[in-house]
């Protein structure tokens, strides 16, 4: 199996951390691509992923699956026996999808589009509107605080474990230094939180 990634991008980090927390790293044959350089937008990267985005899991068989929690749910599903991120029990599954949904839709998105409206990255291929990153930039403060309240009674994001969702709030954080939103010296909760699963083996994955 390959994996498509760059080693310096949040989406592919999510999908490192999850196969490290699993001991599953060795099952693949990680790939670099130069996002860049644009290597992602070649014929022949667009023909495994037409939405152009790292990371993509490419199977023995050809099959190319995209999308950084589909490739999540392969590994979860295929290994039953290692630790699982996903949730065991229905409610489980279903609070750590919720906060999965709320860290992507409301944490991560802005952050990335943050990213590239403000810093030019992708300037070649997109239109970046900076008062619009700048607005982004907000929300993703604004979602730190919460997370730093929800912290306050808990030493995981849900579940009273490591899960998928420390690791999307955990690969954000360390995202949105890039754009310089850093844990406020007040955010102590969600400070020991990161510190928390940083020491993990898995962070540097
Ligand atoms: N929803 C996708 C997002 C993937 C994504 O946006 N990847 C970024 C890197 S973190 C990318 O490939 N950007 C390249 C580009 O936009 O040209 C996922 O969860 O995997």
């Amino acid at each position: 199996m390959k994996i498509f990634e760059t080693k310096t991008a949040p989406n592919p980090r999510r999908v490192r951390m999850f196969m490290a927390e699993k001991g599953l790293l060795e099952k693949a044959e990680f790939i670099e691509i130069d996002l860049q350089k644009g290597e992602n937008l070649t014929p022949e990267y667009v023909a495994r992923n037409p939405m152009k985005k790292v990371p993509v899991m490419e199977l023995d068989d050809g099959t190319c699956i995209a999308e950084t929690m589909a490739i999540c749910r392969y590994f979860e599903e295929s290994y039953p026996d290692t630790l699982t991120l996903l949730g065991d029990t229905p409610v489980e599954k279903a609070t750590i999808e919720q906060w999965v949904r709320w860290l992507e839709f409301y944490f991560f998105l802005p952050t990335g589009m943050c990213f590239q409206h403000t810093s030019g990255y992708f300037k070649d291929r997109m239109n970046p509107i900076q008062e619009w990153g700048e607005d982004c930039g907000k929300s993703v403060s604004k979602f730190m605080n919460l997370l730093n309240d929800h912290l306050a009674e808990r030493e995981y994001i849900c579940c009273d474990r490591m899960t998928a969702a420390d690791i999307n709030a955990f690969t954000t954080v360390a995202f949105a230094k890039v754009v310089k939103i850093r844990i406020l010296p007040e955010q102590t909760h969600l400070q020991a939180w990161y510190d928390r699963i940083k020491s993990r083996p898995s962070a540097q994955a």
